[in-house]
């Protein structure tokens, strides 16, 4: 075994997005792409010699080439030891899970979520850090800097190790520790929820269905639901992981997940369904009848949290990404506890969640968690759910429509617009910039503008400043209108709508989203002439 050095020369657009770069696999697989970004991370991170480092993803197709390039290049830095997950297999709440317990330099996944995967599909790399969280955008930032003029990698020229047995192999002189996928994150969610009533519950013949989308929680799911809390056999379904997740789309919404949600629909429907994206940090909710939108879930958890043994001391405050609904602000003024609104993505609550400002976060995105780990956690949210039914005694659809009756209901949407025209959605863009600053005072769809700007987002904890997070239109009654662009995509840009209004009124609570909401949306329309400049008559996915 040696260690090279070997010649290269920069790749153009190494820049990561909301979530780790994201490239097709054709971009990802040209020798030395994946190489130029691990060594400008290495460079980022500095002296990693003898330090211990995680490794783990979705099984997506290149999951275990990446992770062998990424062993030889680990130990070819000096880091000390290498956690990966059985088979190359770590979701990413459980990489962020076996980062915190194990005392981890950083971690790193392979994943690009809730995208496609297979030879012609996506793949991504995200690092977190030892906090078992995102990178910071500083972080992020240099290792793009460092992309644009790397001409040398470092790697071993050993073999490849075995990642199916569990055990501990060296390359030069790094261990490579392989540990069961599972066994750390389930321990935890052990710690957090009563598993004893949620065993009670399956006990009394409850029944569930939990769509895995052939993707990374089959094995999570199968162990704990049908393992540990003695839910029936085929409890779980799409379960076993495969590298194109059967040629579907692993995002778990009403779209993308329509088997299941004409399941919870169908007469004789399970009494529960759920579902979790690529790397298992997405869920969704689904009762009888009712697919629960992601903010209304995590409002429901904030205000029932004591349920939860994890969370009977109380919550420290919650945070949601600025597009999500307001619906969990309405819980945390209840509660007494501060709401804080972050920029999209996940990197941007882990300052929070560190200095103990909040115990939950969430977004609109299918993406619920709390300060246990530092991602957001699909089980986590579906365990909660379990645990609440469990000791409620309660439907889904009477703890939601409780719920509203409570606190009003945020009627919420996202449209997207996929996959346009790169130009024309920057276009969209520019014309809403040129509108904000007449738009204070206006009336549109029949709402009084209150505030129209570009979401800035100041971070209480570092005073970090994220400029240009999206635009949003604040009306005085609570309604909302806010655009931004897709940081997750991989072909042309993605134009997100997103669309909210608030009802006090439980006499309409009832009533369809997507009607309630169609005003609002053909006066976005209207303001950002979006069909007209990108050529769509309507969104390619409502959510
Ligand atoms: C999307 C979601 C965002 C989420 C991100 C990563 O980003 O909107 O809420 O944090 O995906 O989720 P964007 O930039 O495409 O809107 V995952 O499950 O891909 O790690
Ligand atoms: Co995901």
């Amino acid at each position: 075994m040696t260690i090279q050095v070997i010649p290269t020369t920069p790749f153009s657009g190494q820049k990561p997005g909301t979530s780790g770069l994201r490239k097709k696999v054709t971009e990802f697989r040209q020798p030395g792409y994946l190489e130029n970004f691990v060594q400008a991370l290495f460079n980022t991170l500095g002296d990693c010699a003898g330090q211990t480092l995680v490794v783990g993803g979705d099984g997506r197709y290149f999951n275990r080439q990446a992770i062998q390039v990424i062993l030889r290049m680990a130990a070819a830095h000096g880091f000390g030891k290498v956690l990966v997950g059985r088979g190359g297999i770590l979701s990413t709440p459980a990489l962020s899970c076996v980062v915190r317990k194990h005392a981890a330099f950083g971690g790193i996944v392979l994943s690009a979520s809730h995208n496609p995967g297979g030879p012609d599909g996506d793949f991504g790399i995200k690092y977190n850090i030892g906090n078992g969280g995102p990178a910071p955008e500083r972080i992020t930032d240099e290792v793009y800097r460092l992309t644009q003029s790397i001409d040398t990698y470092r790697i071993s020229d050993a073999a490849d190790a075995n990642l199916d047995q569990l055990g501990t192999v060296r390359i030069e002189q790094m261990d490579v520790e392989v540990i069961d996928s599972v066994a750390d994150y389930a321990q935890l969610m052990q710690r957090l929820f009563d598993f004893d009533a949620i065993r009670a519950l399956f006990a009394r013949g409850f029944t569930m269905r939990f769509d895995a989308m052939s993707a990374v929680t089959g094995p999570y799911a199968h162990a704990i639901l049908e393992g540990i809390l003695g839910a029936p056999a085929g409890t779980v379904i799409h379960g076993e992981p495969l590298e194109d997740f059967g040629g579907h789309h692993p995002d778990p919404n009403p779209v993308n997940a329509a088997g299941l949600v004409a399941l919870m629909n169908a007469p004789h429907a399970p009494d529960f369904g759920a579902a979790s994206d690529g790397d298992g940090d997405r869920n969704m909710i689904v009762g009888r009848g009712i697919a629960v939108s992601p903010a209304d879930s995590l409002a429901i958890i904030a205000a029932n949290a004591a349920v939860a043994p994890g969370y009977r001391a109380g919550l420290k405050g919650i945070a949601r990404s600025m597009p999500t609904s307001a619906a969990p602000d309405r819980v945390a003024e209840a509660l007494g506890i501060k709401c804080y609104e972050t920029p999209t993505g996940w990197k941007y609550f882990g300052n929070l969640m560190d200095a103990g400002l909040v115990t939950l976060c969430g977004e609109e995105s299918y993406g619920t968690g709390s300060d246990h780990i530092r991602e957001k956690d699909g089980l986590w949210a579906v365990l909660f759910w379990l645990n609440l039914l469990a000791v409620s005694g309660k439907a889904v659809d009477t703890i939601v429509n409780e719920h509203w009756a409570r606190f009003g209901r945020n009627v919420y949407s996202r449209h997207d617009y996929e996959a346009v025209d790169s130009e024309a959605a920057h276009s969209v863009m520019r014309r809403l910039h040129a509108a904000l600053p007449g738009l204070a005072g206006t009336s549109v769809g029949g709402h009084t503008v209150a505030l129209a700007d570009d979401f800035a987002y100041t971070d209480p904890v570092d005073g970090s400043v994220s400029l240009g997070q999206g635009i949003r239109i604040v009306m005085t009654d609570g309604a909302r209108i806010v655009f931004r662009l897709s940081g997750t995509g991989t072909e042309g840009a993605t134009i997100r709508l997103y669309l909210e209004l608030y009802e006090a009124d439980p006499a309409r609570h009832g009533l369809e989203a997507q009607a309630m909401l169609a005003g609002l949306a053909q006066a976005a329309d209207e303001l950002a002439q979006l069909k007209a400049t990108t050529g769509r008559q309507a969104p390619s996915v409502v959510t």
